[in-house]
């Protein structure tokens, strides 16, 4: 695959050269005495044009019929709605635009193509013309600008209430934890000086003097309950990190030595989400290709995948080392019966490093 990558750039590269050096030749012929190019160049570059607007118009459709599915599932947070309505609006109005200028362009080339005898028509200039292709443009654009600031404002607004669920994410080199704050509420303080003591039980430092921090809960699999406000604060432990949540519409920087913040509230548990039918589409079609895989492994002498079965992750996005793409956490969202039952199951870092 990469030779035939290295061979492909090598080819597209010896033709660019030789397209440049035409170039470079066309430019020291003295024009009034050589003709460039006849009525029949002209013709079959106007026809090109036009065959390579139907290329790309049938290609748009293709790519939304055979990849269209890939795109993610319905939002699975309250803010996720707004998000996606931002980035669909602008899509559409790309694709609107996109769709009538390539036309415009190729449509002329090819209708106005070369032919000897005909006269190009001098048009100075038009200022009704010009103030409407400005003033649509500026209007769209400013109004598109302002709608993403509010959605953005809207979204990046993280205010402390007594409601919400604080969650403490911790990224190292290549894993993730996260830290709940308890009974009290309050997160206990935290040092990555502390991360030695008790034998590396202390998985995130916690500062055993702080009391806020003996009832601090810390896990590898994160649960959250559906519909309570959860507010994130992240931490890292080494370099940059990024805490991604893409069903929520969710993503943060994790930077050593200061604390960011995101909030969201989930709004689909994990059992709904696997029932959504879009979703039982998309992992059919996994399955379908992952057992496929499995017998060419099992021919192999390998062991067969496991099918896969939807779950939400937290996923690192931002390249942090040799691991990286292995950095994620599953997270299970879920009533808040179920998750009050889970939370009673866990030790406390109290108990933990007792
Ligand atoms: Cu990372």
């Amino acid at each position: 695959m990469t030779t035939l990558l290295i061979l492909t750039v090598l080819v597209l590269i010896g033709i660019s050269i030789w397209q440049i050096s035409k170039m470079f030749e066309l430019s020291q012929t003295d024009r009034n005495t050589t003709e460039i190019a006849d009525d029949r160049d002209n013709n079959t570059q106007g026809k090109l044009m036009f065959a390579f607007l139907v290329f790309i118009y049938l290609l748009t459709l293709y790519s939304f019929y055979a990849w269209g599915d890939v795109l993610l599932p319905e939002s699975a947070s309250e803010h996720g709605t707004d998000y996606d309505n931002l980035l669909w609006i602008s899509f559409a109005l790309i694709f609107f635009v996109q769709t009538i200028t390539q036309a415009l362009l190729h449509y002329f080339a090819y209708k106005y193509r070369g032919e000897k005898g005909k006269k190009a028509l001098f048009y100075a200039d038009n200022d009704r013309l010009e103030a409407i292709w400005t003033i649509i443009p500026v209007i769209t654009l400013a109004g598109l600008i302002l709608y993403g600031l509010y959605t953005w404002t809207n979204i990046m607004q993280v205010e402390e209430n007594d409601e919400a669920l604080v969650v403490e994410l911790y990224a190292q080199q290549f894993n993730w934890k996260a830290r709940y704050a308890g009974n009290d509420g309050v997160l206990g303080d935290a040092n990555v000086r502390f991360l030695q003591d008790f034998d590396g039980k202390n998985l995130v430092g916690i500062d055993a003097t702080d009391p806020n921090g003996l009832d601090d809960v810390v896990v590898q699999e994160l649960h959250l309950p559906v519909g309570r406000e959860v507010i994130f604060k992240m931490r890292s432990q080494d370099v940059l990190h990024s805490a991604y949540m893409p069903h929520f519409r969710a993503q943060m920087n994790c930077v050593p030595g200061m604390i960011t913040e995101f909030a969201f509230k989930p709004t689909v548990t994990t059992e709904e989400m696997r029932q959504n039918p879009d979703m039982v589409a998309k992992v059919k079609k996994i399955n379908k290709i992952r057992s496929e895989n499995s017998k060419e492994l099992v021919a192999n002498g390998e062991e067969a995948l496991e099918p896969y079965i939807f779950d939400y992750v937290l996923l690192c996005n931002k390249i942090c080392g040799a691991s990286h793409y292995n950095m994620q956490m599953k997270i299970v969202v879920e009533t808040p019966e179920e998750y009050n039952q889970w939370m009673a199951e866990q030790q406390t870092f109290a108990q933990v490093i007792q």
